[in-house]
């Protein structure tokens, strides 16, 4: 037996004294160094009475630390649940309960609001800070530095990722060892990574892109990483120059773009830069072409699927596009009413399948069975194209979802709270063209008749449920909503209205 995750992406390292992390203060912690304290902490978390398959939420601030304790879950095969840092009480007690989490780990600042939730759930909770301290270091750092590590089958499960949904409650994606595994693999030899890559890394660490994109292909490369705790543009520039390689959300590419230190120069050491988590505009693919000489490599993922295609290494990146399956990827352009697979060049859903592919939504057979069909495949809510070329290209959503700066939004969970306050009759949640964000919130209030609903008391009951990013930028009144004959409200109406809102 064996753990395969464990061993291919962590336990091929042991022993070996090569750098693994470059710290913002500019100490290196090297593999084995990373590999001890993983250990240490699969030590705590299997004292503390967790069994294979129990699971570990963490709201953590990124630090090597935390990336640890997601090795230290593959070893002792737990399973891991990131959470976003920004979520509020109110969505992190969801979380907790609905995915039954017997250990939760967070930051020491955030312990005294989490204990009762942790308490009233049966949840042991654990402190780690973003330095490191907190009460799962201090225990920690009193065990042995190996751990011997916990069979598991590759169809085990390793990681729960919750992403919201149309109704507003969030479900838990489940992956396999082998679904992180096969796409770390595909990835690392599709984009050349190797020993020698250092990749410069800004994203967190509690989403696909940046723990299981950025830090799984450099661990099954046995590259290493600048691991830096967020994208602050100076910290980027000063550091760009010690990388081979980038990954980020077009955000990250914008705001360099933007700045006038970002040159050919600056980027001359660099192989790769790749984008993905939202549309990269063709215009700031170009943009960066004649300002770097390097194309953006675009690639199109889900936290559901891992990534399913990617713009080739060697070969037209195709600005645009999302370049082409990856190998072991299967999909098709389906039409959304009858599920029949569409010719190339004309527009439907895009379905994928692959070892990829996730098992399902945690303890939601009704919302599993909607979205990934008997046969494997998963239907992404995406809508698009094939080009005769091969290309795909996502052209829209079916799915009504806002994607700000790589983090995606539902306006159902905004209009849920908005609908509650006083004086409010409905409310229409839309995502408008953002110069920084790509995409921002923007709400909509239709008040009860006589009423003038108070919009910045409606700010504040977002603010006290949802996560800083969720909250709209702007909230309007209106008379009404745009309704079809059906009587469905028409965004598509609002965001031609509001397009220029934020962008003019
Ligand atoms: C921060 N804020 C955001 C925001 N990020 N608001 C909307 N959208 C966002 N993405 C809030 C801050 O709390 C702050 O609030 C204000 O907006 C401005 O903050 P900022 O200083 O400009 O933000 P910054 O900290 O620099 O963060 C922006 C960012 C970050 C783009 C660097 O959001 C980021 O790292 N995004 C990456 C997301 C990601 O990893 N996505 C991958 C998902 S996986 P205030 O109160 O100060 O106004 C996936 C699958 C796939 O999608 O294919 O990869
Ligand atoms: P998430 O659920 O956070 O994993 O976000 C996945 C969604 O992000 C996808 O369904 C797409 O809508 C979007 N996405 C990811 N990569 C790209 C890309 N390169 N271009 C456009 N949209 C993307």
């Amino acid at each position: 037996m064996a753990n395969p995750l464990y061993d291919r992406l962590f336990g091929l390292h042991a022993g070996k004294d090569t750098p693994f992390l470059y710290l913002p203060d500019h100490s290196v912690m090297t593999h084995q160094g990373f590999l001890g304290r993983a250990a240490q902490i699969a030590h705590v978390l299997v004292q503390s009475g967790m069994t294979p398959g129990d699971r570990v939420a963490a709201q953590v601030e990124k630090s090597p630390e935390a990336l640890a304790l997601y090795a230290a879950c593959a070893q002792a095969g737990l399973i891991f649940l990131p959470l976003n840092t920004a979520y509020t009480a109110d969505e992190l007690s969801y979380f907790i309960e609905n995915s039954g989490a017997s250990v939760v780990v967070c930051d020491g600042a955030k312990s005294d609001t989490l204990a009762p939730i942790a308490h009233k759930l049966g949840a042991k909770l654990e402190t780690l800070n973003a330095d490191g301290s907190g009460s799962l270091m201090s225990q920690a750092h009193e065990m042995p530095q190996a751990f011997a590590t916990v069979d598991r089958d590759g169809e085990d499960l390793a990681a729960f990722l919750y992403t919201s949904g149309t109704t507003g409650r969030s479900k838990g994606a489940m992956l396999t060892q082998n679904n992180l595994l096969s796409n770390a693999e595909t990835l690392a030899r599709e984009w050349r990574f190797t020993a020698d890559d250092v990749l410069l890394h800004a994203l967190p660490i509690f989403h696909t892109h940046g723990l299981f994109v950025a830090s799984n292909v450099t661990l099954v490369a046995g590259g290493s990483m600048i691991f830096l705790p967020k994208f602050d543009l100076d910290v980027v520039l000063a550091r760009l120059p010690e990388a081979t390689a980038m990954m980020g959300v077009p955000t990250f590419y914008t705001r360099l773009l933007g700045d006038a230190r970002f040159t050919r120069e600056l980027a001359a050491g660099m192989r790769l830069f790749v984008s993905g988590s939202a549309p990269l505009l063709a215009e700031t693919h170009v943009q960066f072409e004649g300002r770097t000489g390097h194309r953006i490599l675009e690639r199109y993922g889900m936290t559901e699927t891992n990534m399913n295609t990617s713009n080739p290494y060697e070969g037209e990146r195709r600005a645009g596009t999302v370049g082409f399956p990856l190998p072991g990827v299967e999909l098709k352009i389906t039409n959304p009413e009858t599920g029949d697979t569409l010719p190339d060049g004309e527009v439907g859903q895009i379905e994928v399948r692959g070892a990829n592919v996730f098992k399902g939504y945690w303890q939601m057979p009704e919302k599993t069975a909607a979205e990934l069909r008997e046969d494997g495949f998963f239907i992404t809510g995406d809508l698009g194209v094939i080009d005769a070329d091969g290309y795909v290209q996502i052209v829209g959503r079916n799915k009504d979802l806002i994607i700000s700066g790589g983090y995606n939004i539902y306006p159902k969970e905004i209009e849920l709270v908005l609908d509650e306050g006083d004086g409010v009759l409905e409310t229409a949640v839309i995502g408008v063209p953002h110069p920084d964000f790509g995409e921002t919130v923007l709400g909509v209030v239709i008040p009860e008749p006589g009423q003038t609903p108070d919009l910045d008391a409606l700010m504040e009951a977002v603010k006290a449920k949802l996560a800083r990013f969720k909250h709209p930028r702007k909230l309007i009144l209106m008379e009404e909503l745009p309704r079809n004959t059906m009587g469905k409200v028409q965004k598509n109406i609002l965001r031609d209205q509001f397009n220029d809102l934020f962008t003019s």
